[in-house]
């Protein structure tokens, strides 16, 4: 069974709402406030999503949408996939689909709702909007954290559109924070740069749920995420070229900016510091390139999509879309029975699920999962009655069927980023961004698996079946 489509954010808003999942706040601070209480609500058992209104020092309708996809089941609904399914199974699902989606270019629409409202030039003010100040201890507010950033490259005409944290300093000017040079965004900056003309962007606050997506997946270059989007929804992006800068912009999102990149070797503004996924701040203020905002545009009591990186285990996206990609691999490379793959801790750690067939199955899985995982320390290979998206099952396999002394390797070198929070001062002065890793085999050891005591548990199955029968009894 496939989930229901939604037209835009507010339409997935009303999803939400039906599902019982969104929780409506007035008058918090943006300061500090709508943070602090986004990362509390993302701590809890169920995570609902928020909806703040009446945002102090702001005009009512003026709205922040936080921890959207935080949950297994609002993830699923914004990738069209059935929210009630069990968390590793809407990830499995998802990881057939991804392979054989098809991408929809975007359609041109007639009318785009974001042009309900402008201000151009001088009559820009960007202080308009209630962009937080997400933590206590960041550089400034964010308009940009869940927003998608759209650039065309001056050679191909290919428009590129992923997320980049984007910072306000004043009226009508922001910051783009490229990660590194590989970035598209980076790429297409530097052509214009380097050939002397203005750099045209757009930022879009409130996109779409797909558009979100599509906007941290890894595209190859040359591909538009508008396309990938599309392919989600199974139908095309409508879109509306900007009045400013031509670039097609969504025509349902709740607001876009338009204007011009300028160039970073003629003008910089300090960025950041800004909390990271990691749960620590991985910088201090680094100089960014700044956006000349010059207009804006908004619909009617206008969506800022918040999407702030918070401490694990909170993460944006309710179902680890980077180990549907590992699953992948590892069926690839030829790794046959793996039953299930998982990340926990905010992707810093892996687990597989394997049904073991033949001596050195599980550390050939682990292996190949640990060269594919970003930044993670810990890769743990478990048994297939083990479930790996659940955690607590995950430490029963490790502290019952591994010995330390046996189980664990560990692999050096291997990749991480600078946002580490545990590489030396020394290597990170050096610009060093490895790290090592440490696969727990938490599988039965296979020469003896058979004599392995056996487990009183229910089987995954056993359990379905009671629980198709009797949790209306439990439930009370
Ligand atoms: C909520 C969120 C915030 C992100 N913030 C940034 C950022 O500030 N800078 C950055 O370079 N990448 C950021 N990323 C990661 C990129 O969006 C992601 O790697 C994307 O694939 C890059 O797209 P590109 O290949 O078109 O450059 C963020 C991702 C998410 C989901
Ligand atoms: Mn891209």
């Amino acid at each position: 069974m496939s989930g229901q489509s939604y037209a835009d954010l507010r339409d997935f808003i009303d999803q939400v709402e039906r599902l019982g999942a969104l929780r409506r706040i007035d008058g918090a601070d943006p300061v500090c406030e709508i943070g602090g209480i986004t990362e509390v609500a993302a701590g809890l058992p169920k995570c609902p999503a928020l909806l703040f209104d009446a945002i102090k020092g702001h005009s009512r309708g003026f709205r922040v949408f936080t921890n959207a996809t935080v949950s297994p089941q609002r993830a699923a609904l914004a990738l069209g996939i059935d929210p009630a399914l069990e968390p590793l199974d809407a990830l499995k699902e998802w990881k057939t689909r991804r392979t054989t989606l098809k991408m929809q270019a975007p359609v041109t629409a007639k009318h785009a709702l974001f042009l309900e409202n402008s201000r151009a030039g001088a009559d820009a003010d960007l202080t308009l909007f209630p962009a937080p100040l997400w933590h206590k201890q960041d550089g400034g507010s964010y308009i940009g954290s869940g927003s998608i950033v759209v650039m065309r490259d001056p050679d191909s005409g290919w428009i590129n559109a992923s997320i980049y944290r984007v910072q306000v300093h004043g009226r009508d000017r922001v910051t783009i924070q490229f990660d590194h040079e590989g970035r598209h965004g980076a790429i297409i900056a530097r052509k214009y740069r380097e050939r002397g003309k203005p750099c045209p962007i757009a930022v879009v606050n409130g996109p779409d749920p797909a558009l979100f997506v599509a906007g941290f997946e890894y595209l190859p270059e040359g591909v538009c995420e508008y396309d990938f989007a599309g392919a989600i929804k199974r139908q095309p992006i409508e879109v509306v070229p900007g009045p400013v800068t031509g670039l097609p912009l969504p025509a349902r999102a709740e607001s876009v900016l338009e204007g011009t990149l300028l160039p970073i070797t003629e003008t910089s503004l300090p960025e950041g510091p800004f909390g990271e996924f990691t749960g620590y701040y991985a910088a201090e203020k680094r100089p960014a390139p700044v956006m000349q905002v010059e207009a804006m545009h908004w619909r009617n009591d206008p969506i800022l999509l918040g999407s702030p990186p918070m401490k694990p285990p909170r993460f944006h996206f309710g179902l680890p879309l980077r180990a549907a990609g590992i699953w992948s691999n590892l069926e690839n490379a030829g790794v046959t029975d793996v039953v299930g793959a998982w990340q926990h801790v905010a992707q810093l750690m892996t687990v597989i699920a394997v049904k073991q067939r033949y001596a050195g199955h599980s550390k050939r899985a682990g292996l190949i999962a640990a060269a594919q995982s970003y930044m993670g320390r810990v890769v743990v290979t478990v048994d297939d009655d083990v479930d790996p998206s659940d955690l607590a099952d995950v430490m029963w396999a490790i502290t019952t069927r591994c010995e330390p002394s046996e189980s664990v390797d560990i692999v050096r070198n291997a990749w991480s980023s600078a946002l580490d929070p545990r590489l030396t001062v020394e290597a990170r002065t050096h610009g060093q961004t490895s790290h090592s890793k440490m696969i727990i085999d938490a599988c039965k050891p296979f020469g003896w698996k058979d004599e392995f005591p056996q487990t009183s548990a229910l089987s995954f199955d056993d359990a379905r079946a009671i629980k198709d029968k009797w949790m209306p009894a439990l439930r009370g």
